[in-house]
C-alpha cells in the first residue's frame, strides 16, 4: 500500500479535525459523511504538529515479525532503538511514547498504578489533552480507518527516530500475523527483558504484560478468536448481547484485566501491527 504523503495527511486531517464535533461517539454519524477523509484523522493529529517529514513517494514495506530471519533481525533492532528514543521523551512531548499511548486512551490512575505515569510528569496543556488524547474509535465503521491512521502515525514517529539514529529511511513496523502456524506467541524480542547483547533494558519488553493465563507468557489464543468480522456487513455491535460487529461493542472504559493484548477472548478482530508493541495502557478494547 502506498503510504499517504505527510503533507496530504496533515491537510486532510486538519479538515476532519476542524469539522468534527468533540463529544464522544456522537461523532460517528457525523463523520460518516466524511468517510473519504477519516483514514487521515489520527495520523495527522500527531504528524501535523510534530513536523515529521518523509521522502516523497518512498515505499515502506511491513514484514512478518516471525519471518525476518532472526529474533533480533535489523527491523526489530531498529524498532527497539526507535521505541527507546520515544520512551525518553517527556509526557508533554507529542512524539513521546506516553503521549502516543494517551492518543489511544489514558486512564491516569491505572497508569500510575502500573508505573507508566509519575505524578511529577509534565502534563500537556488541557487543550492538547482534549484534542489529542482518548481518541480511539470502537463499535463503528470508524474502527479500522482510525486505527490504521494511528499506526501510520506511530510508525512515522518511530521511523523518524530510527533515521535520526542512523537507521534505514525505509524502516517499517513489523507486523504480527498470529494466525500463521506456530506464530501465536509474542515474538521473542518483545518477550525478553534483554537486548541481544544481554543488557537488561530492552524497550520492547513490558514487564506488566501478563498474557491470557496471567503468568507473563504472552500469546494469542487463536482457538478463541477468528476473522469472521471481515465478512460482517454490520459495523456496529449490540451493547447487550448479539454480534459484537466490526470493532466490537462499545464498552467504554475497561479494566486492566480486560484490556491486555492476550486476554480479550471475545473480540472478533484484533489489531496485529499495534499488538506487537501493545501494553496495558488502554482505556478501550481493541
Ligand atoms: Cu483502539
Amino acid at each position: 500500500m502506498r503510504v499517504p504523503q505527510i503533507a496530504d495527511i496533515a491537510r486532510r486531517a486538519s479538515e476532519v479535525l476542524n469539522l468534527r464535533p468533540r463529544s464522544g461517539h456522537s461523532r460517528t454519524n457525523y463523520l460518516s459523511e466524511k468517510s473519504q477523509l477519516a483514514v487521515y484523522a489520527s495520523a495527522a493529529a500527531s504528524l501535523s504538529m510534530s513536523g515529521i517529514k518523509e521522502e516523497a513517494d518512498m515505499t515502506n514495506i511491513r514484514k512478518n515479525v516471525w519471518e525476518l530471519g532472526a529474533d533480533w533481525a535489523d527491523p526489530i533492532l531498529w524498532y527497539a532503538r526507535g521505541v527507546k528514543a520515544m520512551k525518553a521523551r517527556a509526557l508533554n512531548e507529542t512524539t513521546g511514547w506516553q503521549f502516543y499511548g494517551a492518543i489511544h486512551g489514558i486512564d491516569q490512575n491505572l497508569w500510575q498504578q502500573l508505573g507508566y505515569l509519575n505524578p511529577e510528569d509534565p502534563m500537556p496543556s488541557s487543550a492538547d489533552q482534549t484534542t489529542y488524547w482518548n481518541q480511539c474509535q470502537h463499535g463503528s465503521w470508524y474502527f479500522l480507518p482510525w486505527h490504521r491512521g494511528y499506526v501510520i502515525a506511530f510508525e512515522a514517529v518511530v521511523r523518524d527516530a530510527v533515521v535520526k539514529l542512523g537507521g534505514p529511511a525505509d524502516w517499517a513496523i513489523p507486523y504480527w500475523n498470529y494466525f500463521k502456524p506456530n506464530q501465536f506467541q509474542l515474538p521473542p524480542a518483545f518477550a525478553s527483558p534483554n537486548w541481544p547483547d544481554g543488557q537488561g533494558d530492552n524497550p520492547l519488553f513490558v514487564q506488566q504484560r501478563y498474557g491470557p493465563d496471567n503468568d507473563g507468557n504472552v500469546f494469542v489464543p487463536i482457538d478463541q478468536i477468528n476473522l469472521s468480522a471481515l465478512a460482517d456487513p454490520a459495523f456496529t455491535g449490540v451493547a447487550n448481547g448479539g454480534s459484537p460487529g466490526f470493532g466490537g461493542v462499545n464498552r467504554g472504559s475497561v479494566t486492566a484485566a480486560q484490556s491486555t493484548a492476550g486476554s480479550r477472548r471475545n473480540r472478533t478482530i484484533t489489531f496485529t501491527a499495534w499488538s506487537a508493541g501493545a501494553t496495558r495502557n488502554r482505556t478501550c478494547p481493541d
